[in-house]
């Protein structure tokens, strides 16, 4: 069972809280281990993962009163960071980072690795990692300047400032940045309406819009009409189609 995370499954919906408020859920070992094992292991019932932190933080990055950590830091990223990073981009269903508080160094990256973020307008996003001196990690620099382009990647990067909620949902390094009083519900709705949905053609969004970024236009037109002809034999097509022509909503089960 798990120590450092909440876990629970729900309609559908499976729920990952960071759970070590007192340190706004800093990162160790244990916690790292627990959140791969966590979204690698979702079952087949399971249509969305939503992430998220217990307290006034999403998370704050690297535990940095844990020194082992800190002296073989390559070790760690390859041996817990990456599987991490790779358990949330290989999930086979979207996940939603929903940031309830400030998300910090490695922190931030969890959240911006995950297919839609969703922050709460009181949040802030930081790149800390420059402050202490290090160089962004878990992804950060791969994944930042493909949200937001050259100049935002680095201005982050290298002042190490906070970015709004409100204003990283203007550059697009979000989704979606919501009133405080909203955040709960909303991001709530986004998993239910996530859950309902045609899980086939999401795992086909997630992986055409990964390749993307490698393709040249004619592999990615050729993956897509593979991935089209896929989809248009799921019986969440013909249900679509059929509920569009009886003008009823469609009941998709993810087949
Ligand atoms: O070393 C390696 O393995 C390399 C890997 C690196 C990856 C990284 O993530 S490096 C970046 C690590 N993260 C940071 O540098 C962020 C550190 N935290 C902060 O800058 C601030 O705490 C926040 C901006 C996140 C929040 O500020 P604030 O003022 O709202 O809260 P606070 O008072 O600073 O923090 C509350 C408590 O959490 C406090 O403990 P206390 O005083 O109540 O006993 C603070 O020490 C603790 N805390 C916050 N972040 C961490 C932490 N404890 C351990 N590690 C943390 N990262």
């Amino acid at each position: 069972s798990f120590e450092t995370i909440q876990f629970s499954v729900r309609d559908g919906i499976a729920t990952v809280v960071m759970n070590r408020p007192d340190v706004m859920n800093a990162l160790n070992s244990r916690m790292r281990s627990e959140i791969t094992a966590a979204i690698s292991g979702v079952g087949a019932e399971v249509r969305c993962v939503v992430l998220t932190g217990s307290g006034r933080a999403f998370c704050s990055g690297q535990d940095l009163t844990d020194f082992a950590a800190a002296a073989d830091v390559e070790a760690v990223l390859r041996d817990e960071y990456e599987p991490m990073l790779q358990a949330i981009v290989n999930c086979p269903v979207p996940v939603i980072a929903a940031i309830n508080g400030v998300a910090a160094g490695a922190g931030a990256n969890l959240a911006l690795c995950c297919d839609v973020v969703i922050a709460t307008e009181s949040a802030q996003i930081i790149e800390a990692f420059t402050r202490i001196g290090l160089i962004p990690d878990a992804g950060g620099t791969w994944f930042i300047p493909r949200l937001v382009g050259h100049a935002r990647a680095m201005g982050m990067m290298l002042f190490a400032e906070g970015v709004p909620a409100k204003q990283a949902e203007e550059w697009g390094l979000i989704w979606k940045a919501l009133p405080d009083e909203e955040f709960v519900e909303g991001v709530a709705a986004a998993a239910r309406k996530l859950a309902a949905g045609p899980s086939g053609a999401y795992r086909r969004i997630r992986t055409l819009v990964s390749q993307s970024l490698d393709n040249d236009l004619e592999d990615q037109l050729k993956l897509e009409a593979r991935m089209q002809k896929e989809a248009a034999n799921s019986r969440d097509f013909s249900e679509g189609v059929q509920a569009f022509l009886q003008k009823r909503p469609a009941q998709f089960s993810g087949r």
